[in-house]
């Protein structure tokens, strides 16, 4: 089964967005297999972001990751990396539809509040630099025959 890595930003944390997100993917039946609070390293941050390395907001991107608590999760579906991101809405707040995280709850592009996998290769990286293999939980869910 497909997993993927989300994460509420700091933006998400402070304004109390942990719950309200969750939520959000629970209901659409995915399975969280992995959760915590936590402060990203500097270290960490660059090797999330290796892709975005040579851009002009690289610099402001690290410092914003690792500005305080995100809420770090890995989540198992069927299709889970293109189901979360399409929840998760535009990376621009203006071209993020209503009904998307973002769509309903950021404004600003350096502020979206949550980060969702773009690829299965890069759910794998991005878990492996954010959690230990066993912190993963792998449980059934007597509902898991019909949904995902
Ligand atoms: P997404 O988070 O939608 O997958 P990416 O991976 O292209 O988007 O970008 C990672 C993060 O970098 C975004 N969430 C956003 O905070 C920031 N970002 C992307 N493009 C820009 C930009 N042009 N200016 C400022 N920040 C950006």
């Amino acid at each position: 089964m497909e997993k993927t890595f989300l994460m509420v930003k700091p933006d998400g944390v402070q304004r109390g967005l942990i719950g309200e997100i969750v939520t959000r993917f629970e209901k659409k039946g995915l399975k969280l297999l992995a959760g915590k609070i936590m402060v990203v390293t500097e270290e960490q941050a660059k090797t999330h972001y290796i892709e975005h390395e040579s851009k002009p907001f690289f610099g402001s991107l690290i410092s914003y990751i690792t500005s305080g608590p995100v809420f770090a999760m890995v989540w198992e579906g069927k299709d889970s990396v293109a189901l979360t991101r399409s929840m998760i809405g535009a990376t621009k707040p203006t071209d993020a539809a209503p009904g998307t995280i973002r769509g309903d709850y950021a404004v600003e592009m350096s502020r979206n509040l949550i980060h969702g996998s773009d690829s299965v290769e890069s759910a794998e990286r991005e878990i492996a630099n954010m959690f230990k293999a066993d912190e993963l939980v792998s449980y059934e869910q007597a509902t898991a025959k019909w949904l995902y």
